[in-house]
């Protein structure tokens, strides 16, 4: 399996869930301005969409959206615990949380990170931002990850968006949970395993 991925952007969610589950993986980094991989190859190519990340298995095959593509990671080795079985209410816990990550977090910060984007836009992208942000932190109130005790697929998500805070310069510390789990989800070994391997940490 390949990982293509750009340094800490929403890829380095399945790169931390390949790593927590122990997967054997390849990486390939991409320029996401240029649209070409570290190798050379055109990367409209290999994602029509133009977008990381994109898991692509020995046989060719290529599954994109990372919340779809941590499932799947989770699912091939389920005694690592990441995502419940299917069918288990836990499941649809798990995916409402991959739902809300994606469409009301991350989706969100693009238009900030985004230099064309009229100011008065980033201004109401960071207040959607900040007011998702104190429901997360009411969630995680006594919890240490998303869904209790056990570290799953959208707490590497979750971690992802608290980096990208850091970059927009929105502080966290008016959720002092979400902090804390940012500050815990650091220092899982696996995690930083991946932060070094994109650059992001010594
Ligand atoms: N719906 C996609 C969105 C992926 C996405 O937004 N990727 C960003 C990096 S975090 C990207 O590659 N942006 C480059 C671009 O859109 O040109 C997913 O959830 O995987």
């Amino acid at each position: 399996m390949k990982l293509y991925f750009a340094p800490g952007a929403c890829s380095l969610s399945p790169h931390i869930v390949m790593r927590e589950v122990g997967a054997n993986f390849d990486l390939e980094q991409v320029n996401n301005q240029e649209k070409k991989t570290k190798s050379g190859a055109d990367y409209w190519t290999i994602n029509g969409k133009g977008q990381v990340p994109v898991l692509e298995f020995d046989n060719g095959e290529r599954l994109t959206e990372g919340p779809v593509i941590v499932q799947w990671i989770a699912d091939q080795y389920p005694a690592a615990g990441l995502v419940p079985p299917a069918g288990k209410p836990e499941r649809y816990r798990v995916q409402e949380w991959l739902n809300f990550i994606t469409s009301e977090l991350h989706k969100n910060f693009g238009p900030i990170f985004r230099p064309n984007t009229p100011d008065a836009y980033k201004q109401i992208a960071r207040q959607n931002i900040e007011g998702r942000f104190k429901w997360v932190d009411q969630k995680l109130a006594g919890r240490q990850y998303l869904m209790g005790d056990q570290f799953t697929v959208p707490d590497a998500y979750l971690f992802v968006m608290t980096n990208w805070a850091q970059r927009v310069d929105i502080p966290l510390d008016p959720y002092p949970n979400l902090k804390a789990f940012r500050e815990r989800v650091a220092e899982r070994p696996k995690v930083k395993e991946a932060m070094k391997a994109e650059g992001l940490i010594q």
